[in-house]
């Protein structure tokens, strides 16, 4: 291969390195300390503007989960990544790729603390990123943006940070030359045999799926495998994907965030595969056995630590899709009986003239609307349950939400990946709660004329603060301070940020409000008051 060793700046070399690596979209909120960055910004790059940094990394994880590539962030210094932190957080707990580029200010003026100087600028944004690094020389900076690219992308993905100090942008350097480096990782073939002989003695196996089974481009192995063992699934608590067709008659539910629920939903079953999913994720205290008595935990995931803090079971530690594909290569076994198929949603009857709707309503019309290959990104907690009853998915990479608990993701999220996947309908569904973290993000949805269908799930209040009340100690019905919403419109807000809006009372429109939104071909909010 011949390449070039001409001297060029640091900043055309960082440009290389970007566009090598499929990294033309920025997604950033510019500040003096990065403008550096942009003098003679090539034609083949965008800018993606977001009004605060939370709504720039939210859009940024949206966008790096829907393409499949690390996304490229650009933020101001210390208050800028400040801001990023909460979404910094998710992408971490998302494993989404993603190389964050900090501002910070000029090594010449480093000696007076000056103005804007991010004091420990690799240590703020801790524990959330895979790796941070403010190069010792100016030189450094393209090297450093290859390596953060390559750590972002290995298994378990997540964000990185290159903080540059404002002046090494015109700094000559070495140009760096774009590597490949392999992203995923095989399992062990001796363990991933005893799991397969293991898998084929169970007498009823159950699958519990994650997040990385569909990150991975998993999701038609692990239909297959389930399929040939006639194993129920189940989805994992907290999983961000959809990882299994929710109207498959093997598809078992979503398992809670709670330790004895969970061995209660997998009793009578001998082996539980967990695959690409922590076992498990839990929201609330718990006590007892993690598995019911008797029951083998196998567990097939890309991330060390998940497989490590595991109480027990065996790990396979190994990209989800190539351990799936190994099981798939054994000779299949005799078929076992079918497990009973899962009872369906019980139809919503639709509330009377002057009566507020249900969640469930909504999610029932919503679900009778939406096109099947529609993409829903959702935040809404206390409507979640509601939604995994009513409002069934389908297919790989149509259901995104974050797997942090962090809110302020999901709004900006669907911006992301309607960018990412111009194709598809977008429908982020975000609580009235969850919508106020990150609202600036309709903004950008109405600049780029995204045609997203934002629907307010609008209950006035932290509803799912209510429902944990109990947990604490509240007796029913007890005041919880803090967590009633009252007199935000959306509708104004929306129109304040250019977001074309409509608020819905009666049970009878909203169908048809719900399909002129979804037909547009600009972004829409949907303000849907519920009870
Ligand atoms: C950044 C952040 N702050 C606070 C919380 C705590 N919290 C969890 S659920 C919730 C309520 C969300 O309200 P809304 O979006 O209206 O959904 P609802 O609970 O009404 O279904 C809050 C505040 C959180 N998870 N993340
Ligand atoms: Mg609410």
């Amino acid at each position: 291969m011949s390449h070039t060793t001409v001297p060029t700046t640091v900043r055309e070399a960082t440009w290389a390195l970007m566009r090598a690596h499929g990294m033309t979209t920025v997604f950033g909120n510019p500040g003096s300390t990065e403008l550096g960055l942009f003098l003679g910004w090539p034609d083949d790059f965008r800018y993606v503007l977001g009004l605060q940094e939370s709504v720039v990394v939210g859009m940024a994880d949206g966008y790096a989960q829907a393409s499949g590539n690390a996304s490229l962030v650009n933020l101001h210094s210390a208050a800028g990544v400040g801001h990023a932190m909460g979404n910094i957080f998710t992408a971490f707990k998302n494993r989404t790729p993603m190389v964050i580029t900090a501002g910070q200010q000029a090594r010449a003026i480093l000696p007076f603390d000056p103005f804007l100087h991010s004091a420990q600028a690799t240590e703020l944004p801790k524990p959330y990123v895979k790796w941070s690094v403010e190069p010792a020389r100016a030189e450094d900076v393209p090297l450093a943006v290859a390596r953060a690219y390559h750590v972002a992308m290995t298994p378990p993905r997540g964000p990185v940070l290159v903080s540059v100090p404002a002046d090494d942008w015109a700094v000559m350097t070495e140009p760096v030359l774009p590597r490949r480096m392999s992203t995923q990782l095989g399992p062990e073939p001796a363990l991933l045999a005893e799991l397969g002989e293991a898998l084929d003695a169970a007498e009823r196996p159950a699958f519990v799926v994650g997040a990385a089974v569909d990150r991975d481009g998993a999701f038609a192995e692990a239909v297959q495998l389930a399929e040939r063992h006639n194993a129920r699934v189940f989805v994992a608590p907290m999983s961000g994907r959809c990882s299994f067709p929710e109207d498959h008659r093997l598809f078992a539910g979503f398992l809670p965030a709670m330790r004895e629920r969970i061995v209660q939903l997998l009793g009578g079953h001998d082996l539980i595969l967990a695959l690409g999913a922590p076992a498990f994720t839990y929201h609330v205290q718990g006590e007892g056995p993690h598995v019911p008595a008797g029951a083998t935990l196998i567990q097939i995931t890309d991330d060390p630590q998940a497989a490590a803090w595991a109480p027990l079971g065996t790990a396979v530690f190994s990209s989800v899709r190539l351990a799936l594909q190994g099981l798939l290569a054994r000779p299949a076994r005799p078929l076992r009986a079918a497990p009973l198929v899962r009872e369906p949603a019980p139809a919503v009857a639709m509330p009377a003239a002057g009566e507020r709707m249900s969640t469930a309503f909504l999610m029932q019309t919503l679900a009778r609307v939406r096109g099947r290959s529609s993409v829903v990104v959702e935040e809404a907690p206390s409507a979640r349950p509601i939604l995994q009853r009513h409002l069934p998915m389908f297919e790989p990479e149509s259901f995104y939400t974050m797997c942090s608990g962090g809110l302020g993701h999901s709004l900006p999220a669907a911006v992301g990946v309607a960018l990412a996947r111009p194709q598809k309908k977008v429908i982020a569904l975000i609580g009235d709660g969850s919508a106020m973290y990150a609202i600036q993000a309709l903004w950008t949805a109405a600049q780029l004329k995204l045609p997203i269908t934002v629907v307010i799930v609008n209950n006035r209040r932290y509803a799912a603060l209510h429902h944990f009340a109990p947990v604490f100690g509240f007796a029913p019905g007890a005041q919880l301070p803090g967590t009633e919403l009252p007199e935000l419109d959306f509708v104004a807000l929306a129109a304040g940020h250019g977001v074309k809006a409509q608020r819905v009372t009666e049970a009878a429109l909203l169908a048809g409000v719900l399909e002129r939104a979804l037909a547009a071909t600009e972004p829409m909010l949907i303000d849907v008051l519920v009870d």
